[in-house]
């Protein structure tokens, strides 16, 4: 299975097309809006999310609402193109108004503009944008329709908001039922003083980032390979987090803390209970030799803080060459619950095309009668 999206985030849409999922999957196009709208969400965000109420669009793939086997395309609109179409058009337009050219700090205009040869960083920043992950996360909302077909089911939390910590631990169902409507927080009083440290910071034209926690419940052991470095399970995922905008870092289970304790302690043990081996701790993170073990997944994403500032930091303008305060456009002071969700799905798009290696990509009826086969 293969994803691509297109799409610019002023443009008319942001575009996935899905190659290789297979007939027979019954598409919930509600949830998959309801994954869309809980993305547009969360303390922090800026005005752009005032302006657009996603939907998933199926230009094909699907019909009666089940999949047909061919590639699936989903269109995701937007809605503030009316207020742009006439610098973002396709068609020749005015690209004066909106160029950009104090490029911003930590975001993908000065690198792009030598790249891709352009006086306008705008013709960089409108893909680098992470309203990118609109498209995969209507890709991602399907994959897991996929997913649990077969019992594999994925969720998250928000475990650091601006320094803001939650330092507890949460089993899947818990977090499924308990994460708080602003920030996706578990623990109500860090997730309050993080809202106290938004509006902090958004009063001094400021930003922040934090860190995500993801888990997967239901995945048999043998996903991913220990035989070739490219197949390892650890090492997907982990990829897949970090291509989503601003996510700097990426760790399985213990991961960096590993680093710090004693193999002793560091490991999980195993031990038999009537006749059935189990580990006794999750430190792997449900993730050994580059393979599922049949534990849950725990995953981690640190989110940096968004680029775009409101009292802009030192850079130069890329017209004159002269030192300059970085453009301040309209942005947010806070997207962690948004990556959140995204993460999610970033996660459903790379183990629905690990699930599909593994076992054919045909059919549906015959893709769970093979998963149904295979050791826990
Ligand atoms: C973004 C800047 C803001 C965010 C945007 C990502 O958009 P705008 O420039 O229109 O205010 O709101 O995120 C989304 C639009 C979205 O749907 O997630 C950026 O520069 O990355």
């Amino acid at each position: 299975m293969k994803i691509t999206t297109s799409g610019e985030s002023h443009g008319k849409g942001l575009f996935a097309i899905i190659e290789g999922l297979p007939a027979g999957l019954k598409v919930d196009f509600d949830e998959i809006d309801r994954v869309l709208a809980l993305r547009g969400s969360g303390y922090g965000r800026g005005a752009r999310q005032k302006i657009e109420s996603d939907r998933a669009e199926f230009l094909s793939g699907v019909r009666n609402g089940v999949t047909l086997g061919s590639p699936v395309t989903v269109a995701v609109w937007n809605r503030d193109y009316e207020n742009w179409k006439e610098f973002m058009s396709p068609e020749p337009c005015d690209t004066e108004q909106r160029r950009l050219t104090r490029v911003r700090p930590g975001h993908a205009d000065y690198t792009g503009v030598k790249k891709f040869g352009t006086d306008d960083a705008r013709n960089v920043l409108e893909r680098a944008s992470a309203r990118e992950t609109a498209a995969r996360t209507a890709a991602g909302a399907l994959c897991r329709q996929l997913l649990r077909a077969l019992g594999v089911e994925i969720t998250g939390y928000v475990r650091s908001v601006g320094g803001v910590k939650d330092d507890g631990e949460y089993s899947f169902e818990a977090i499924r039922s308990g994460r708080g409507e602003k920030l996706m927080m578990m623990d109500r009083a860090a997730e309050a003083r993080a809202a106290e440290e938004i509006d902090r910071l958004k009063a001094a034209g400021d930003t922040c980032g934090g860190v995500c926690e993801l888990r997967v419940s239901g995945l048999k052991s043998g996903f991913g390979s220990c035989m070739t470095y490219a197949e390892k399970l650890d090492a997907r995922l982990c990829g897949a987090m970090l291509s989503v905008q601003a996510v700097k870092g990426a760790e399985v289970g213990l991961g960096f803390a590993a680093a710090e304790r004693k193999g002793s302690e560091a490991h999980d043990g195993l031990s038999v209970l009537n006749g059935r081996a189990f580990r006794e701790t999750n430190r792997a993170g449900g993730i050994e030799g580059g393979m599922s073990n049949g534990e849950e997944l725990v995953l981690r994403a640190a989110m940096k803080p968004i680029p775009t500032l409101m009292r802009g930091l030192h850079t130069i303008d890329i017209k004159t060459g002269e030192p300059a305060i970085a453009a301040a456009e309209r942005s947010d002071v806070c997207a962690l619950p948004a990556c959140e969700t995204v993460l999610e799905n970033v996660i459903a798009c790379e183990l629905c095309a690990v699930v599909l290696e593994r076992l054919g990509g045909d059919r549906m009826d015959k893709i769970i009668e093979r998963y149904g086969e295979l050791l826990p």
